[in-house]
């Protein structure tokens, strides 16, 4: 249990770093990272503090950079590395009705270009994924072909799956609305794992824990796309009402429990799953929010990793419904702080990391350092 729990890698997102805000007002932070060279430098703080955030995940063109090489050193000298790739193809006036769904053929060549950028730059920096989410959608009934858009859907895909170079993966993120309010090119697990079905074995579906109609059983989804080695990744994050991408666990650490009792039951299937975390802070300080959420996730496996599978197994072949529910209780409800103090003194981090990020005088640092940079929101700029 112990060496799971050490083993457990977390991915940062780039953009988790900054500021960020809704439609309504984007609150400036102070000291929050202005650039990806600040994103990085406090993603290696996370990595410091917590022992187990090696990689940080990159979106194009918000990160770009002139030397990608430069980057990846920079990087390296942090003790980092360059995680997944994101190729933004929602950001543009020309993806209004679509990036590589989008009717016109010439934005579709615009989007697939973008993706094949972002595989080369991949390949600069030294990562292995590739991880698309498509804002692609309608707004109203009629305002076009349902069909044709699917079918534009798989060959942008095809087109770019064709061209990543061996050993690295096309991680496909869906999501059932928003920014589209009428339909969704990928709006759920059963079109992403019909598409990589359909791609081939570099092709992998991604689970944002936000993306899904409220009351949906994320961690059956889970279940089944580790049954069908279709599960490539997570987007870790909390929604009470819609896409919320609050610190994971903060609204429902139950959930939580379920979803990583899944990847624990799923013992080495998992080795090739990435866990990467996908939020916005809008009303707190990002970096120990961060930390937070990487514990969090230690936690929600640490009691995951508790389930007495032998009891439970019993318990579920004799029928004993509430006996099998008791076992899986009774490891949620454990205490695991013990546990993770015990881990994080072998790694060699503090106890308490983000207590260790709170009294470290590295907010008060990177303010004086870095200022307080306002940013406008979609309405402001207006
Ligand atoms: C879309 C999403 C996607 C990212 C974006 C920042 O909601 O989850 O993964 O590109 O957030
Ligand atoms: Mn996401």
């Amino acid at each position: 249990m112990l060496d799971r729990l050490r083993r457990l890698e977390i991915e940062t997102p780039s953009w988790g770093y900054g500021n960020s805000g809704t439609r309504f007002h984007v609150y400036p932070w102070p000291g929050a990272a202005r650039n990806v060279w600040e994103k990085l430098a406090d993603a290696a703080l996370v990595n410091e503090l917590t022992g187990v955030c090696p990689t940080v995940a990159i979106h194009i063109p918000w990160d770009r950079v002139d030397d990608w090489g430069e980057l990846r050193r920079y990087a390296e000298g942090l003790g980092i590395r360059i995680g997944a790739v994101n190729p933004n193809l929602f950001g543009d006036d020309d993806y209004r009705l679509g990036s590589i769904c989008h009717p016109d053929p010439a934005v579709r060549g615009k989007a697939l270009e973008r993706c094949l950028e972002c595989v080369g730059i991949a390949e600069e920096v030294g990562s292995t994924l590739i991880s698309l989410w498509l804002a692609d959608g309608t707004n109203y009934p009629g305002q076009d072909d349902l069909r044709g858009r699917h079918e534009r859907l798989l060959e942008g895909l095809q087109a770019l799956y064709d061209r990543l170079p061996a050993g690295m993966r096309l991680l496909v993120e869906y999501k059932f609305f928003e920014p589209a309010f009428y339909s969704t090119d990928l709006p759920d697990w059963g079109t992403a794992a019909l598409a990589c079905r359909r791609l081939g074995g570099q092709a992998q579906v991604l689970v944002d824990t936000g993306h899904h109609p409220v009351g949906t059983n994320v961690e059956q989804i889970v279940a089944l796309l580790l049954a069908e080695h279709l599960l490539g990744g997570f987007h870790f994050n909390n929604r009470k009402y819609a896409d919320d991408d609050l610190i994971v666990g903060a609204i429902d650490p139950f959930e939580l429990f379920r979803i990583m009792r899944e990847i624990a039951a799923a013992g080495d299937d998992t080795r090739d799953v990435a866990f990467m975390i996908d939020q916005s802070h809008n009303v707190e300080g990002k970096i120990d929010a961060m930390i937070q959420s990487v514990s969090n996730i230690q936690t929600a496996y640490a009691k995951a990793l508790l389930v007495d599978a032998g009891r439970l197994g019993a318990a579920q072949r004799e029928g004993d419904v509430l006996g099998a529910h008791r076992v899986l209780m009774d490891a949620y409800e454990t205490d695991v702080r013990p546990v993770l103090a015990d881990v994080r003194r072998e790694l060699g981090v503090p106890e308490d990391p983000v207590a260790a990020f709170r009294r470290g005088g590295y907010a008060e640092q990177r303010t004086i350092e870095r200022g307080t940079s306002s940013v406008e929101s979609a309405y402001e700029t207006a």
